[in-house]
Formats: structure tokens, C-alpha cells, sequence
């Protein structure tokens, strides 16, 4: 019996393709990308470190209000991203901002968004995506909803969506998990495992062994990553989609990943609960560096490539920031006329109200 106990968790090895020295380590499950798709890949991580570190300095200046840190991420959250076509749908939660930008979503709506303006979440005509969610593991249940409905719609797409190490003790991450194992809806399930849910560390979180072999309890497939290692979280995140789309069911990904800041720019002070020491087991691990080294090997990757991204990057923000400064502020009518599509009585008389008020 001891030996049937125990065969779950060791079915939930760690997945990884590249080293922390950029090697690769296992060959076998290297993605079929070209040279222009590495360094895009690229790219698009060292583009979203210099959003991040941008991004907290606007926030300290005052210019952008709700804002989740993403460094330690990018592998987990744009290698994922990377595997998906533009029909597929992201919900996405507070921390996968870098995602909907990818997808389509303006950078200057990514700032109104932080800003708590309507039209972040406004997404552009043809960008499948809903709103960052803010309830934790709401939108394990939502991406059940539209996996489901791309399926009966015979879809060859997918719905992907995303919580953290916290999000799995929720009930609706294992509802929504559980719906679309029963009914095989095209759905990626990703958990971005940055060891705390604020403050509470992992292991005070579940006393399972890894996040991964929740899956099993749905009925669907199951596997944890190094969410550090670019290429395992692209190869694992385009194996789902493929199976997915071939009817095969759902599957749920762990990407072992941290954050190198604070939980959100809102006060926690992470010094209070991880150590110094931590943090730099895990910094020795950092995604850009590991995949630069990978990069630089086969020599499709320089400083000045690196140095044309980092300024590229900050002249989009410039502009954007500046957009969204000068972008007409929100009023009570815009918050009641995006509610419903036909308003309820109430809401029309509070309609009328602010109409009148706003006009003067
Ligand atoms: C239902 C619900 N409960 C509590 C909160 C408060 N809250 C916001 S973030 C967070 C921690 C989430 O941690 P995790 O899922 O690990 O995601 P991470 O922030 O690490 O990416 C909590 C408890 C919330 N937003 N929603
Ligand atoms: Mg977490």
C-alpha cells in the first residue's frame, strides 16, 4: 500500500530545459524555435524588466496607482504567453499585466489600468482578454466558462488564465479545474508558484508537495516547471495548447518561479518575511540572465541588442505615461453606463443624477 501511496508525488519532477549556467539539459523536449523567435522571446523579457523597474518609479512619484511587481516573472509569464495565438483567451490576474500587452493590450491602458481608470480594462476590438482579476482564483471558474464555450463552438483555441501559489487554496481554482476536467473544455490552467501569497510562505499555504498534482484530483493532466527557464515554460505551455485543441482536456502548469519585489507597491516590506539569503538563491537563478547565456552561446545575442531594447523600452513608456496623464479622467456616468449593457431602473435615475450634475 506504502508503494501506491507514494507513486502520486513522484510523478511531479521539476521540468526544465535550460540550466541556471544556460545550458541545455535535456535536449529531447528542446521547442522547434527559430533564431528570430529566441530573440524575440528575448526581447519581449528584457522589454517587460524595464516596464517593471519603470513602473515602481511612476508609482513612487505618485503617476500610477495599483501596481504588482513582475521581475523574477517574465520566463513564467511571457513564455507561457509565448506559446499562444491571438485567439486565445488570457484571464489574467493583477500580476499579468505583461501578458495583455503582449497580446495587444496599448502600454497607456496598461498605465490607466494601475491608475483605477475604466478603459484599462477596455480591451481593444479583437484582443481576446478579460480584465486583471482582483478576487483571487475567480478567474479559474470564469476560464472554465470560455474554455467551454470555445469547445462547443469547435474553437482550435484556447483559454488560458493564471494565479499564484495563494490562488490554490481557493475553492474556485479547484471548481474551476473540476468543470473543465469534466467536460474537457479548452483550458490552460497556469500557477505561478513565487513561494508567498504576500506574506505567508508556501509551505504554510497547503501541505501538499507540489502544486502540480492538484490536478490530479480533476481528472487532468498535471506538471510542475522551472518557471525560470524560458524554454520549459514555452514547451510545457505549447504541449497544453496542442492537447487542448485535440480535444484531449485541460491541463494545469506549475511554474517554480519569485518575485524579486514587493507583493504590490501598496506597503508590504518583503525584508519582514523572506531573507536576505533567499533572495539571492533565487536572483542566481534570474530568467534573462540564464536564457542571455543560452543566447550568447550560439551568438544571437548582444549588449547593444540588449542596450536597443532597454531604450526602445523606455521611450514607449514615455510616451504612453504621457497618454495616459493627458487621457480625459474618468466620471460617475462612465462607471454606471460600463456596468450593464441596459440599465436597471435605479441605475437609470442615478444615470439622470450624475448627468446633470456632471454637466454643470
Ligand atoms: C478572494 C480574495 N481573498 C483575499 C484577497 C487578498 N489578497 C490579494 S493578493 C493575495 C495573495 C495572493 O497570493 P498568490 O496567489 O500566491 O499570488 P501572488 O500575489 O504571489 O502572485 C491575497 C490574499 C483577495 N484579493 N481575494
Ligand atoms: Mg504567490
Amino acid at each position: 500500500m506504502k508503494h501506491v501511496l507514494e507513486s502520486v508525488e513522484s510523478q511531479f519532477e521539476m521540468f526544465q530545459i535550460l540550466n541556471e549556467d544556460g545550458k541545455i539539459v535535456n535536449k529531447d523536449d528542446m521547442p522547434d524555435l527559430s533564431d528570430d523567435e529566441l530573440r524575440e522571446l528575448m526581447k519581449r523579457m528584457v522589454y517587460t524588466r524595464v516596464l517593471d523597474q519603470r513602473s515602481i518609479a511612476l508609482n513612487r512619484q505618485g503617476r500610477l496607482g495599483f501596481y504588482a511587481p513582475t521581475a523574477g516573472q517574465e520566463a513564467s509569464q511571457l513564455g507561457s504567453h509565448f506559446a499562444l495565438e491571438k485567439e486565445d483567451y488570457i484571464l489574467p490576474g493583477y500580476r499579468d499585466v505583461p501578458q495583455l500587452i503582449w497580446h495587444g493590450l496599448p502600454l497607456y491602458q496598461a498605465f490607466l489600468f494601475s491608475k483605477g481608470h475604466f478603459h484599462g480594462n477596455q480591451m481593444p476590438e479583437g484582443m481576446n482578454a478579460l480584465p486583471p482579476q482582483i478576487i483571487i482564483g475567480a478567474q479559474y471558474v470564469q476560464a472554465a466558462g470560455v474554455g467551454l464555450g470555445l469547445k462547443m463552438r469547435g474553437k482550435k483555441s484556447v483559454a488560458i488564465t493564471y494565479t499564484g501559489d495563494g490562488g490554490t487554496s481557493q475553492g474556485d481554482f479547484y471548481e474551476g479545474m473540476n468543470f473543465a476536467g469534466a467536460y474537457g473544455a479548452n483550458n490552460i490552467f497556469i500557477v505561478q508558484n513565487n513561494g508567498f501569497a504576500i506574506s505567508v510562505p508556501r509551505e504554510k499555504q497547503t501541505a501538499a508537495k507540489t502544486l502540480a498534482q492538484k490536478a490530479i484530483a480533476a481528472g487532468i493532466e498535471g506538471i510542475q516547471v522551472d518557471g525560470m527557464d524560458v524554454l520549459a515554460v514555452y514547451a510545457a505551455t505549447k504541449y497544453a495548447r496542442e492537447r487542448a485543441i485535440a480535444g484531449e482536456g485541460p491541463m494545469l502548469i506549475e511554474t517554480m518561479t519569485y518575485r524579486y519585489g514587493p507583493h504590490t507597491m501598496s506597503g508590504d516590506d518583503p525584508t519582514r518575511y523572506r531573507s536576505q539569503d533567499l533572495d539571492s538563491e533565487w536572483e542566481k537563478k534570474d530568467p534573462l540572465v540564464r536564457f542571455r547565456k543560452f543566447l550568447e552561446s550560439k551568438k544571437l545575442w548582444t549588449e547593444e541588442d540588449e542596450n536597443q531594447v532597454i531604450e526602445q523600452a523606455k521611450e514607449d513608456i514615455k510616451e504612453a505615461i504621457k497618454k495616459a496623464d493627458q487621457y480625459p479622467k474618468q466620471k460617475v456616468t462612465d462607471l454606471i453606463s460600463n456596468m450593464f449593457e441596459t440599465l436597471p431602473q435605479n441605475l437609470q435615475e442615478q444615470m439622470e443624477e450624475y448627468k446633470a450634475k456632471e454637466s454643470k
